[in-house]
């Protein structure tokens, strides 16, 4: 056949492999389930027809994979290399279709055969790999990464069980695992070629080298192999196909031979599980690590194994281990990853023998860090102890960086030893701990908040004492969202909407979304917008019917908060404002009010037991008034179980109202609260993380803006805050936390929400109390600005018109320019006709 080469888009639209046309497609798709899957239509399962489907868009994708693997190698490419514990991914299936731009084609493919095309995608399983935010993010870098053509590899660790399944058992939160791996993963290659070992436990050893220099030699006393993983990552409609790298912990060849010369079978099968157990399960990232040895043992793991990978590609590419830094740039997600800096200098100093000093510059010129959160109790420490029998030889390092540090200290500030202790690795107020965030600091050119707020309170705050000594390493990176993901492929009627009113030009620079402010004042227009939300509302609301029996009124205003359930997103404040309405509505049955239906969903960490009792206080309040005659359907609550990427992408484009609360300060970003404004809902906020970014840019008059202030949290703090006040000062909130102490949500059991309670009006840590009021009279504006459908659709048009700055490209040229200063590389298709086959040595 000829290979109709389209320059344009730079692919073989014709080629019989991995061809783009329609009907190359469903050729494809027939012979991937007779020759991968050994498949008959009258045997096969939807599920074999995903995977055939997935297979088709794998081999596309894998062309390009090459394609782009060739293109660096040949190069030399400067790359980046983002270190993150978590990489929550979503399905692969329906965003990799509108990468490649065959969404449609895909769609008409599989439907001319007769199959339900989105029946195929739900087969699809989330690989969870993430908790919330911190890793989504990580997700949404990779995706723009590969947009803008940057060489890039995301190292991660592939968790055999990811986030847990939540289920919702009589409103508590019931943990499952996730065994997404069940009917196996077709997006993934392994690559046991490329394993590497890594070292636990032992003890170290001065020697002699040939030239009689004193270096160091570390003996584990416990070695686990890890076995690379990866999945192609494609850009949109570039031939740009990035490498996501998850590592899986299996054990030693060494352990099987073992056996044989001690006999010992079963206490060789023990090791070898627990070898295994280091890359099982994912650890929640919002709970305290009470000395978890096994955390510690996967941050290693990670770490470890991926600069062991990053060495390899370098050898491979004959370049100078003097020369790492200008061939990678290493992006730290949060201080998960930090232990890079000590094991990328025991590479160097101990295994490449470079002298300290040298090593030391490579290191700091290699690796940057980003920071994701201001809570100081969130802050990672190991205790001494665990750590130095874990890594040894990693706590010496860490001594001798320190040690040097500290000097460095003590000269710039002299006579200030409190300043000295503040900043050492070292926390020495106690028990004594290594603080993992002063490691990332020493050892990185560059730091970074996630948002303009959060960047100003690091300074000032947690990492006050390192901008004062460095402040050119700080600078704020506003975090940002794919598009792909986030608008055209979870939202195609707006998307379509969209375009047909500015054209395509916003689908590759999103800023372009701007173009849609005149729209606002266009009243066809605006019905038009209008039908697409009540569309999407409709979908969700089938879903949610669906699956979960619960029907939902569509003509209601949709009030959504989905997130991690944690008290300082205070999502017992959305509770309390649910109580408020209804005890307004039970005094007076016929007052006239917005219809609301109440959305929550989100997981809280196993073991954070507030957290749990705020879902069971939403449950509860929900099983009251949904049942209640006085309501008539005015008033919903609803938990959706078991919030992830795919609902996600449902319930973002149908929602009315973004609820963004968290108290002011506490909040490093927010993602959720820029994928609800692209998707044109309005936000209810205080000024914390980037909602900050997101009024100044939707403009005041479009954002619902309430709350204290970071500031004005900090003086109330500092009078010595007292919410009772608040409490006997307003009626509302009396009767509000009276009736919920009263058992009437609890079925007279006055107990069980007392925890709650005694919280509020104890410490009210989060100042729910002191938000209260102003948080009642901004959902009255919600009320009134919802009663005039034009009001409310100019509104949103606005906030979608005015959001696109929160795309993660824009995030990432940022990243690219001013942190990593790594060139975009274009990609050219092989073709694989011209392909000469060579052995590597
Ligand atoms: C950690 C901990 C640890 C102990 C106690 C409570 C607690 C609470 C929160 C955390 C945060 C872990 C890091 C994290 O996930 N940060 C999130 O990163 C997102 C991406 O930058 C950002 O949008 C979120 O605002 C931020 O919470």
């Amino acid at each position: 056949m000829d290979k109709l080469y389209n320059p344009e888009r730079d692919v073989f639209p014709e080629d019989e492999r991995t061809g783009l046309d329609k009907d190359i497609i469903r050729r494809a798709f027939l012979d991937h389930l007779f020759f991968s899957q050994g498949k008959f239509p009258a045997l096969a399962t939807l599920n074999d027809y995903y995977l055939a489907l997935a297979y088709t868009v794998r081999d596309r994708l894998l062309h390009r994979w090459i394609s782009t693997a060739a293109a660096y190698t040949e190069q030399g490419a400067r790359t980046v290399c983002y270190l993150s514990a978590e990489f929550l991914m979503g399905t692969h299936l329906g965003n990799n279709l509108v990468n490649l731009g065959i969404l449609d084609d895909a769609r008409a493919a599989v439907e001319d055969m007769g199959l339900d095309f989105k029946e195929l995608l739900r087969q699809e399983e989330e690989p969870g790999l993430g908790n919330g935010g911190l890793g989504r993010l990580a997700a949404c870098f990779l995706d723009s990464m590969a947009t803008l053509q940057i060489p890039a590899l995301g190292y991660g660790i592939r968790y055999e069980f990811g986030i847990f399944d939540q289920d919702i058992v009589d409103g508590w939160q019931v943990e499952k695992t996730d065994k997404w791996l069940r009917f196996g993963n077709p997006w993934e290659i392994q690559r046991p070629e490329w394993a590497v070992e890594i070292g636990y436990g032992g003890h170290t050893e001065r020697y002699h080298d040939e030239q009689g220099h004193l270096r160091v030699r570390w003996v584990p006393d416990r070695v686990v192999k890890a076995v690379p993983y990866d999945t192609p990552i494609l850009g949109y409609r570039t031939n740009t196909a990035n490498t996501l790298r998850l590592w899986r912990a299996e054990s030693p060849e060494a352990f099987d031979l073992g056996v044989f010369n001690r006999g010992d079978y079963y206490g060789a099968v023990d090791r070898k599980i627990s070898s295994e157990n280091i890359t099982k399960v994912l650890y929640p990232n919002d709970e305290p690590l009470q000395g978890k040895v096994l955390r510690l043992e996967q941050q290693y793991f990670l770490v470890s194994a991926s600069l062991q990978d990053m060495f390899r590609i370098l050898d491979r590419q004959h370049i100078s281990v003097e020369q790492f830094h200008e061939k990678f740039a290493a992006q730290m997600n949060d201080t998960h990853p930090a232990l890079a800096v000590c094991e990328l200098m025991r590479l160097l100093v101990d295994e490449r023998h470079l002298p300290w000093e040298r090593a030391w510059d490579i290191t700091q010129k290699t690796f940057a860090y980003t920071n994701h959160t201001l809570l100081p109790e969130a802050l990672e420490q190991w205790p001494l102890d665990l750590f130095s029998r874990t890594l040894p030889r990693h706590l010496e390092i860490v001594y001798e960086i320190n040690d040097r540090f500290l000097d460095q200290v003590r000269v710039r500030y002299l006579g200030d030893p409190a300043r000295v202790a503040r900043l050492s690795l070292i926390n020495e107020t106690g028990e004594r701990f290594v603080r993992m965030a002063h490691l990332a600091c020493v050892g990185s050119h560059a730091i970074n908040g996630v948002a303009a707020l959060h960047t100003d309170l690091l300074k000032q705050t947690v990492l006050k004492d390192f901008h004062d000594l460095w402040p050119e390493k700080f600078s704020n990176k506003t975090n940002g969202v794919t598009p792909r993901r986030w608008i055209f492929f979870s939202n195609p009627r707006l998307t379509a909407l969209i375009t047909e009113a500015i054209g395509p030009a916003w689908m590759r620079d999103l800023e372009r979304l701007a173009d849609l402010a005149p729209m606002a004042e266009d009243g066809a227009f605006r019905e038009r917008w209008r039908a697409v939300k009540r569309a999407n509302k409709t979908d969700l609301v089938q879903f949610i019917g669906q699956h979960f029996g619960e029907r939902l009124d569509p003509r209601s205003l949709f009030d959504v908060q989905v997130k991690r359930i944690h008290e300082y997103k205070r999502q017992h404040l959305n509770a309390l404002h649910i109580v408020a309405t209804y005890l307004r509505l039970k005094n007076d049955p016929t007052r006239d009010i917005v219809p609301r239906t109440y959305l929550f969903g989100g997981k809280a960490a196993p073991a954070y037991h507030k957290a749990k009792l705020i879902v069971k206080l939403i449950n509860s309040i929900g099983a009251v008034i949904n049942q209640d005659p006085d309501i008539r359907g005015r008033l919903k609550v609803f938990f959706l179980p078991n919030f992830h990427v795919s609902n996600g992408q449902r319930i973002y484009p149908a929602a009315d109202l973004s609820e963004q609360i968290s108290t002011a300060g506490k909040e490093a970003s927010g993602t959720g609260n820029m994928k609800f404004t692209l998707n044109g809902a309005l936000t209810i906020g205080t000024l914390d993380g980037a909602n900050v970014e997101i009024r100044e840019r939707v403009g005041a008059d479009n954002f619902f803006l309430f709350g204290h202030t970071e500031a004005q949290i900090a003086g109330l703090r500092q009078a010595g805050y007292r919410p009772l006040d608040f409490y006997h000062g307003n009626e509302e909130i009396e009767a509000v936390i009276d009736l919920i102490g009263s058992g009437y949500f609890s079925r007279g059991d006055r107990k069980l929400f007392q925890p709650l309670i005694d919280d509020l009006l104890g410490q009210d840590p989060y100042f729910v109390l002191a938000d209260f009021a102003q948080y009642m009279a901004c959902q009255d504006q919600v009320d009134t600005a919802y009663r005039d459908a034009e009001r409310w659709s100019r509104m949103a048009i606005l906030n979608t018109a005015h959001a696109g700055f929160f795309s993660s490209d824009r995030s990432i040229r940022e990243y690219q320019q001013e942190i990593w200063r790594v060139s975009s590389v274009p990609i050219t298709l092989i073709n694989p006709d011209e392909v000469k086959v060579t052995v590597m040595q």
